[in-house]
């Protein structure tokens, strides 16, 4: 149940866009739109996916965010959240990265999976997400909150696509059964200095189960995870904020490593 009209979710899916595009920070959508509700952030949401498919961006993926405790207890909040991933936001291992086309980025360690066959919820869990992975990736996300000093409530993230600003995959793939990604240890390192770890387990209890959390709430909205689909889990570690000249190392267990470097 929507409480925005038309109007004014195309608007706020303008305003909250044109931040990202511009680089620019804004209050958070809340502070006027106190009513807004969980149909809302979404619609926003995916008025800004139209916008950028309408543009001729292609969909790379999706994405879980706020999936593990240290996220939660980072931003102060209780609920994991879904989001998109566009084609220009993908970077190579080991890329450099513009710093001046972001806001106030972080990065966090995540382990995103492939699908070989369509998710569909309600009833998905870690047995039928395993049977459906083509196989897994470790990926870095750079998130990039559009809201003035990082500070939102959930409404306001979900509408601002989860904060969702750039990814790097890297090291190796593999078979699901052929790593334990509920006890895959991850090391990040930022200009050579241990800053976080953690291990898979950080993340819902098994990054499989964000994967069949995210097919889940795809499933109310009638919608379904198709064969083919790239998904982040979430950080395993809280966000890293990175500045100019920050070199970033994540080393995954068994996986390799990932790195990129903003200038
Ligand atoms: O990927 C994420 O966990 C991002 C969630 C949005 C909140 C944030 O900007 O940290
Ligand atoms: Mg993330």
């Amino acid at each position: 149940m929507s409480t925005l009209d038309a109007m004014t979710i195309a608007a706020l899916a303008e305003h909250i866009e044109n931040a990202e595009l511009q680089r620019r920070a804004i209050p958070k959508i809340t502070d006027e739109y106190p009513d807004m509700d969980w149909d809302d952030a979404y619609a926003i949401q995916y008025a800004i996916r139209a916008r950028k498919l309408g543009r001729g961006h292609r969909l790379a993926g999706l994405k879980m965010g706020l999936t593990s405790r240290a996220k939660m207890k980072q931003m102060g909040v209780e609920t994991p959240v879904y989001g998109f991933l566009a084609d220009y936001m993908a970077q190579p291992d080991g890329a450099e990265i513009a710093i001046d086309a972001l806001v106030h980025p972080r990065v966090e360690a995540e382990i995103a999976f492939v699908t070989k066959a369509e998710l569909k919820g309600p009833g998905c869990h870690i047995g039928t997400v395993l049977a459906a992975t083509d196989f897994v990736i470790p990926a870095v996300e750079v998130i990039d909150s559009r809201y003035e000093n990082f500070r939102f409530d959930l409404k306001s993230v979900i509408a601002d696509n989860t904060s969702s600003a750039r990814f790097v995959c890297g090291g190796r793939i593999a078979a699901p059964a052929a790593v334990d990604v509920r006890n895959l240890g991850v090391v990040m390192e930022k200009n050579g200095e241990v800053v976080e770890t953690g291990a898979g387990a950080a993340v819902l209890g098994h990054p499989a189960a964000s994967v069949a959390m995210l097919a889940n709430m795809l499933g109310a909205r009638g919608e379904s995870i198709p064969a083919g689909t790239f998904i982040m889990t979430g950080g395993i570690t809280a966000a890293v904020a990175v500045a100019r000249g920050d070199a970033i190392t994540v080393r995954y267990q068994d996986l390799g490593s990932v790195s990129m470097h903003f200038v």
